[in-house]
């Protein structure tokens, strides 16, 4: 039995880390200030967790419960989730993606804390428009937003701290995750999210752009699988994509979101977002060089994401 601390715990992809640790009989901790995450996203295993209300830019609050928990497994979720929000908010963006994770790497390094594995979640909001495609980890890098800078230099800290002061981390880049429980309710929240809540709700969708746009989606259970068998099984610090490796039109996406609820979508159309990519799509090589094979096709996944909104 291992001790996991996950920050961001009971947002959307912490949530179902800790539900999978909490199956594997892991002890796990969980740090959330709430501004995305949702308590109820914990509800059934309330009393199986600990869960602290709490942000990472406490740094007293992080330092004691590091000395005071001595943590095997540390995943960093905790984070302002979104390109857009940061660009409105970048220094407090700045002070949660990078200063916090920093401080943390520097506690565990200054105290020689035994952790097994200290895993950072990166974004593939660091390849930006680099015309590489699809990406691989080594891709030229173009960080557009501050998002992107914090999410690339937290990465390399993570990486750099592992190199240099032998500590056991790790890094990860997401592509669009999606899956039950991700919070719709911000303009900012992922589009499968908002799509989900318009066809639940019959409201409009406003679709950005004409839809041709690509994106890698990836099901959040695939996600958490990755994540548990990077920290568990991986020895070097280096960075991993976790994607599916396909690359599929918003608009198909939709159309066969459609198909599985039976509804069709009301779509507004509107300019696209400034700043938005046009294709994404990653090279899950290294990830499958692990023994890793993402298992949710995009079809499966939103059958099984349709299903629990249609019986929660
Ligand atoms: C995702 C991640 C972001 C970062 C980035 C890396 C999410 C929520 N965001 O940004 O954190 O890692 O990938 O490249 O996973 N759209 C609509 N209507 C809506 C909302 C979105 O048409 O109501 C479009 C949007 O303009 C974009 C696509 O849907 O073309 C995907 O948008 P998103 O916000 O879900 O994710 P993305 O790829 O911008």
């Amino acid at each position: 039995m291992s001790k996991a601390l996950i920050t961001g715990g009971v947002g959307f992809i912490g949530s179902f880390l800790a539900h999978k640790l909490v199956v594997n009989e892991d002890e796990v901790v969980i740090v959330d200030d709430l501004s995305m995450g949702r308590l109820e996203n914990i509800a059934d295993i309330q009393d199986e967790v600990t869960f602290y209300k709490h942000t990472v830019c406490d740094e007293d609050f992080m330092h004691n419960l590091l000395l005071k928990e001595k943590f095997d497994y540390i995943y960093y979720l905790a984070a302002v989730s979104s390109v857009a929000d940061s660009v409105v908010r970048p220094w407090y963006t700045h002070l949660v993606n990078q200063e916090s994770v920093v401080n943390t790497l520097e506690f565990i390094r200054a105290n020689n804390l035994p952790i097994k594995k200290f895993l950072f979640t990166s974004s593939a909001a660091v390849y930006g428009n680099a015309a590489d495609f699809p990406k691989t980890e080594d891709s030229h890098i173009d960080p557009l937003t501050p998002y992107a800078i914090d999410k690339y230099a937290s990465e390399r800290y993570t990486i750099d701290y592992g190199r240099l002061y032998n500590i056991p981390t790790v890094a990860v880049r997401f592509f669009n995750v999606y899956g039950p429980r991700q919070n719709p309710n911000s303009e900012y929240s992922g589009v499968l999210s908002i799509v989900t809540k318009c066809l639940k709700e019959n409201k409009p969708f406003t679709l950005y752009g004409d839809g041709s746009q690509t994106r890698d989606f990836v099901y959040v259970e695939d996600v958490v699988d990755a994540l548990i068998k990077i920290s568990t099984e991986t020895d070097e610090p280096t960075v991993y994509n976790i994607a599916n490796g396909d690359e599929t039109p918003l608009i198909d996406v939709i159309h066969t979101y459609e198909n599985i609820a039976g509804i069709k979508l009301n779509i507004i159309q509107k300019e696209a977002r400034q700043g938005d990519i046009n294709k994404s799509r990653a090279d899950v090589s290294k990830l499958k060089g692990i023994g890793f094979k993402p298992q949710w096709s995009l079809h499966d996944g939103l059958t099984n994401y349709w299903k629990y909104y249609s019986e929660n």
